[in-house]
C-alpha cells in the first residue's frame, strides 16, 4: 500500500486531477450530490484501479476480474470517473457488447437526471462496470463479503491444479457512515471467520460525515 501514497509523475496528477474536475463539475451541474468524498479519494482509486486492478475495459464482464465495491455509494461519480477514462465499454442486460463506452461525457454531464446513465448511486446492470448496487451505507462491504465467499466456492469448484481459472480478490471503498451500520460489522465478523485473504477493504478514515466529526 506504501506506493499508494507517491504521486511519482505529472501525468499520475494529472488523472488524479481530472477525476476530481469531473466529479465538482457534474455535481455543481446537477447542483446535487457528493462532490468532496470523490475528490478526496480520487488518488486512492486511481492507484487502485491503475496499479492493482486486474479487469480489461474491453471485456467488463471478464469471469475472472477483480470486483471493485464503491461502499461509499453516494461518491458516485468517483466511479463514474474511473469508467470513463479507462474507457470501459458497455454491455446490455443480456451482457452483449454494445460497442460504445459504459460512461460517456455526455453521460457525466447527465449526472443525476433521469435515465441517465450516471445516476445518483451506482446501479447494478444499469451502468456497465458497476459491480453492484449500492448507496445504503454499509450495504458494499457487506456484498463484497458475499462476493469473496463467492470467489473461493467456484475457485474450489473449479480450478484444477494448473488452470487456476479463478483468483480473483474483491476490493471495496467505505468511509465511516458504512462503519456506524450493523451489516458492516457483522460482515467484517464472517469475513474474519472465514479469512477471506481474497478481500481487501479500504477505509476512507477521514473523521467527518455528514452530521460533523465523528468524535
Ligand atoms: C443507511 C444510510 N443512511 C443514511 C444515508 C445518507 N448518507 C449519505 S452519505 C452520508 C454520510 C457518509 O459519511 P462518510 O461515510 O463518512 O462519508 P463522507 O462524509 O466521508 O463522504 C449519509 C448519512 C445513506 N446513504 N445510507
Amino acid at each position: 500500500m506504501s506506493s499508494m501514497n507517491r504521486i511519482t509523475d505529472a501525468r499520475d496528477q494529472l488523472c488524479i486531477d481530472t477525476i476530481r474536475t469531473l466529479a465538482m463539475d457534474a455535481v455543481q451541474a446537477a447542483n446535487s450530490g457528493h462532490p468532496g468524498t470523490p475528490m478526496a479519494l480520487a488518488p486512492v482509486a486511481y492507484w487502485l484501479w491503475n496499479r492493482y486492478l486486474r479487469f480489461d475495459p474491453n471485456d467488463p464482464i471478464w469471469p475472472n476480474r477483480d470486483r471493485f465495491v464503491l461502499s461509499v455509494g453516494h461518491a458516485s461519480m468517483l466511479l463514474y470517473a474511473l469508467l470513463h477514462l479507462s474507457g470501459v465499454q458497455a454491455v446490455n442486460r443480456q451482457d452483449e457488447r454494445l460497442g460504445h463506452p459504459a460512461v460517456t461525457l455526455d453521460d457525466i454531464k447527465r449526472f443525476r437526471q433521469i435515465d441517465s446513465q450516471c445516476p445518483g448511486h451506482p446501479e447494478y446492470r444499469w451502468t456497465s462496470g458497476v459491480e453492484t448496487t449500492t448507496g445504503p451505507l454499509g450495504q458494499g462491504v457487506a456484498t463484497s463479503v458475499g462476493m469473496a465467499i463467492a470467489q473461493r466456492w467456484i475457485a474450489a469448484y473449479f480450478n484444477r491444479p494448473g488452470f487456476e481459472l479463478f483468483a480473483y480478490h474483491v476490493y471495496a471503498l467505505y468511509g465511516d457512515g458504512c462503519m456506524m451500520e450493523g451489516v458492516s460489522g457483522e460482515a467484517a465478523s464472517l469475513a474474519g471467520h472465514l479469512k477471506l485473504s481474497n478481500l481487501c477493504w479500504i477505509y476512507d478514515n477521514n473523521h467527518i460525515t455528514i452530521e460533523g466529526h465523528t468524535d
